[in-house]
Order: structure tokens, then C-alpha cells, then sequence
């Protein structure tokens, strides 16, 4: 007689389809919220709010890691949206362990040329298209449950590069035509210092470059995004067509809630 259990076990568990990675490229605008708290708590609340995405940030913030990991079981358990990790740099070792973490769509920082977006495209594409180092049974094939994993794999992966500097500026049509990387999200902070006016990303300067860029990416075919938490700014960044945004964070928002909170009774 065949057990509950032998019955799992035979099941033939299909690879996930990154929703995230179809709808940006059938232009639709995904929102999300930013997480730096580095909490799995936070993590699993949220997924559950309706947010297209929630980004976890292992560039900035406390999380390494084991907690990212944790947070994407959270996320798993908390509800449909995307969990997109944003990996501290761009070390390839780091961004197979994340993989097999089960992460499908990375987002790595500072990325300035094409040499470096071709590294990364290889970096998440397994041999002979990539170099990225076979594991059995990683969380990402459901611990060896998703048969076909490895073969399957690379059309589910959606590669964002982050375009953060003056330098990258000037590549970004290079960059855009390079076939695995599926869009460009733009860091207003770090482009701002590029740019000479650190701590300003809402300057008329940087937003102008914001723009241009923008404008120039989607020219070339590949969706845009950026984080921003100024509601005027961010409806004109959809107008012109930005895709991905971050719209706020969980540091944020417990911040503005708990003061506001207290000023009711306060004042
Ligand atoms: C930046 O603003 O530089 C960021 O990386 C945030 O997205
Ligand atoms: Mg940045």
C-alpha cells in the first residue's frame, strides 16, 4: 500500500513562474515596499499586504545572509508578493548562495559597465551558458523536489542592475542591450553623491538625470525602476513610464507611525 508521504514524494513539484519578471515586461507597474529592518516578522506581515514586491536589502541594513534566507521563508508563508534581494555587491560566490536560497530575482548595486552586467548574467546562468556552480538540491528546486530546476531555472530569473553613479550613466545603452538583464533600478541616493549633491536626490539636477535615464532605458527596451517616498515624484515617475517602484519602507513606516501616533496625545 503507498503511504501519504511515498505519494508526496513522487509528486513532480513545477518550477514557480516569476510573475514579477512577466509583468515588467509587459509594462506594468509594479509598487513595493523597501524592508531594512532585517526582520522576518516584518517580512511575513507585509508579504501579506498586497505590495507587487517587497524588497530585502542585504546592501544596507543588518541582514546577512541566514536572515535573508529567513525572510524569503517568511515571505513564502506571508503571501503573493514578489520577494526581490538586494545583494550587497557583486561577488559571484554570493550571488549562487542566494540563488539556491531560492531568490529569483536579485537586484545588485553599483553596477557601472557592461563588463560588470555581463559577469552578473553569467554569474546566475548556469553552464554553458553561465558559470554558476551546481548545487543537488537547494531550497530553489525545493530541495531537489523541482526535477527539472536546472533546466528550467534561467527563465524565471529576473537580473536588476542598480545604475548609481555618473559612470554608469554614460554606459547605459551598453548595458540595456545586454540579452539577461531585465531592468535598471535607479538609487537616488548614491547617484545624487555621484552627481556632487549628496543627501539631495529630490534636487532639480539629480531629478533631471533621474528622468533622462529613465527615458533613455526605456528606449532601449528594458523596464526601469527606482526608490521613492515623495508621492508628487513618484506619480511622475509612472507617468513617464517607470515600472518598478519602492514606495516606501518598514523602517519608514514605523517610524512616521510611532511618532505620529504619540504627537495625538502629545502635543
Ligand atoms: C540609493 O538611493 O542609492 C539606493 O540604493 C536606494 O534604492
Ligand atoms: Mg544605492
Amino acid at each position: 500500500m503507498e503511504l501519504p508521504m511515498e505519494r508526496h514524494m513522487q509528486q513532480n513539484i513545477q518550477l514557480q513562474k516569476n510573475q514579477f519578471k512577466r509583468a515588467i515586461k509587459n509594462g506594468r507597474v509594479q509598487l513595493g515596499l523597501w524592508t531594512q529592518l532585517g526582520s522576518h516578522i516584518a517580512a511575513e506581515i507585509l508579504s501579506g499586504c498586497g505590495y507587487d514586491f517587497i524588497g530585502l536589502d542585504a546592501e544596507h541594513g543588518p541582514s546577512e545572509y541566514r536572515e535573508i534566507y529567513c525572510q524569503l521563508q517568511a515571505c513564502a508563508a506571508g503571501g503573493p508578493t514578489q520577494p526581490i534581494v538586494r545583494l550587497p555587491n557583486q561577488d559571484i560566490s554570493l550571488i549562487k548562495r542566494y540563488l539556491d536560497a531560492g531568490v529569483n530575482t536579485l537586484m545588485v548595486p553599483q553596477v557601472d559597465t557592461a563588463e560588470q552586467a555581463n559577469m552578473l548574467v553569467s554569474a546566475v546562468r548556469y553552464p554553458p551558458h553561465g558559470i554558476r556552480g551546481y548545487c543537488g538540491a537547494p531550497r530553489a528546486s525545493n530541495f531537489g523536489r523541482i526535477k527539472n530546476y536546472a533546466a528550467t531555472c534561467d527563465r524565471e530569473i529576473c537580473l536588476i542592475v542598480m545604475p548609481e553613479t555618473t559612470t554608469s550613466l554614460d554606459n547605459l545603452e551598453e548595458m540595456a542591450a545586454i540579452d539577461g538583464i531585465d531592468a535598471f533600478f535607479i538609487g537616488p541616493g548614491d547617484l545624487a553623491a555621484s552627481l556632487g549633491y549628496i543627501g539631495q536626490p529630490m534636487h532639480p539636477a539629480v531629478i533631471n538625470a533621474i528622468e533622462e535615464s529613465g527615458r533613455r532605458i526605456k528606449a532601449a527596451g528594458k523596464a526601469v525602476g527606482i526608490l521613492c517616498t515623495d508621492e508628487k515624484q513618484t506619480r511622475r515617475y509612472i507617468e513617464l513610464g517607470f515600472q518598478i517602484i519602492a514606495i516606501g519602507s518598514d523602517q519608514g513606516l514605523l517610524t512616521n507611525g510611532a511618532e505620529k501616533l504619540l504627537a495625538k496625545f502629545r502635543q
